[in-house]
């Protein structure tokens, strides 16, 4: 382990003047095999049907334009699950206690403040895990936290959590875990599975999880959040081709492309596609290979599934959880769902 004590803002300072850092940093080495880009582009856009996971949206860039996103009128996820959240979290606290809350994919825990806050209005306090794989915004959030709660202590983990979660530092007494933003709706059936399962391994009875998912909705509602009317999207969809152009030596032009995202009602999912305008050839150095792409060729780049209270319970049924509370807003467009270990009833302090 390593300290970030040095740029520690308010440190506690014992008799002896050990200092104890209310801000740590982890890193967590990956257990299971995780593909790089490099490989992940050779298996998904060498051959039809072309396809990139969605994690290579988030450089800085990205980051910013998903950001962005979320501050547009069509897209309500991240508002709607913030609202939701604020009004859950004082009872997703007082019923579980946690000494621990371990937040998957954490960002700049913008959002998880509320259960901080929660925490302070029933005098409860816990440590906080933010799981990212970008290290200065861990560092930079986790400093920002210590600040703001004089009683949190903030141990960042740097790592890829689709990498497994066996490796996490140990924890003593109850842990919280978190899933947040719908990410959950990213996987295929087969990932949502294998990532609830190592979940599932690493709680005890007693732990929570708190998922947030998107719901089964009005498909125009659907098809509006994922085609802005300010192009956003479209550009943070558009910025993967930058990423690769940087990552992979590549030479794609991003005006040879257009943004594209549909409904796909059969499958319940948003699907989020990259379609050649023209017929063109596209270098990849990295790859040593020339993509040949026909006009209206498509690269799917994400897909976001969207759950009903059903899905969600078997989802999380076959991971061997079970639903504890479902959090919904009067509209039914999110859902926080609130699950055990099965068979293990969360217990009161
Ligand atoms: C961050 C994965 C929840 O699927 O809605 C937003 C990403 N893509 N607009 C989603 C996204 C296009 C978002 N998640």
């Amino acid at each position: 382990m390593l300290a970030y004590a040095a740029h520690l803002a308010n440190p506690v300072m014992y008799m002896e003047e050990i200092v104890v850092p209310r801000l740590t940093r982890h890193r967590v080495p990956a257990a299971l095999p995780v593909a790089d880009i490099v490989e992940d582009a050779s298996k998904g856009l060498i051959k039809s049907p072309r396809s990139m996971p969605p994690k290579y949206f988030y450089d800085e860039r990205g980051s910013q334009l998903f950001d962005a996103i979320c501050e547009t009128r069509e897209y309500y996820p991240t508002r709607t699950e913030e609202a939701l959240l604020r009004s859950c979290a004082h009872d997703v606290i007082t019923q579980l206690r946690p000494d621990h809350i371990v937040e998957f994919g954490s960002g700049t825990a913008r959002k998880t403040r509320h259960l901080f806050d929660a925490c302070d209005r029933a005098g409860e306090t816990a440590a906080y895990w933010p799981f990212d794989v970008c290290e200065e915004m861990l560092h930079d959030s986790g400093q920002k936290l210590v600040q703001e709660y004089d009683w949190l202590q903030v141990n960042t983990l740097v790592g890829d959590y689709l990498g497994g979660l066996t490796g996490l530092p140990p924890r003593e007494g109850r842990c919280l875990y978190l899933f947040l933003g719908g990410t959950i709706g990213n996987f295929t059936e087969d990932e949502a599975a294998t990532f609830l399962d190592e979940v599932r391994a690493i709680m005890r009875p007693g732990d929570g999880l708190l998922l947030g998912a998107d719901r089964v909705k009005d498909s125009e509602v659907l098809h509006a959040a994922y085609n802005d009317d300010s192009g956003i999207t479209a550009q943070f969809n558009l910025n993967l081709l930058h990423v690769l152009n940087r990552e992979l030596d590549a030479d794609f032009c991003d005006s040879n492309f257009e943004h594209r995202a549909l409904f796909n009602t059969e499958a319940s999912r948003i699907e989020m596609y990259l379609v050649s305008r023209r017929r063109q050839s596209v270098r990849i150095k990295a790859l040593e290979h020339t993509l040949e792409l026909e006009a209206g060729e498509k690269i799917l780049t994400e897909i976001s599934r969207k759950f009903t209270p059903a899905n969600l319970e078997s989802l999380l049924n076959d991971a061997g959880l079970a639903v504890q509370r479902h959090f919904e807003p009067d509209n039914g467009w999110f859902s926080l769902v609130l699950a055990e270990v099965e068979g293990a009833p969360v217990t009161q302090s």
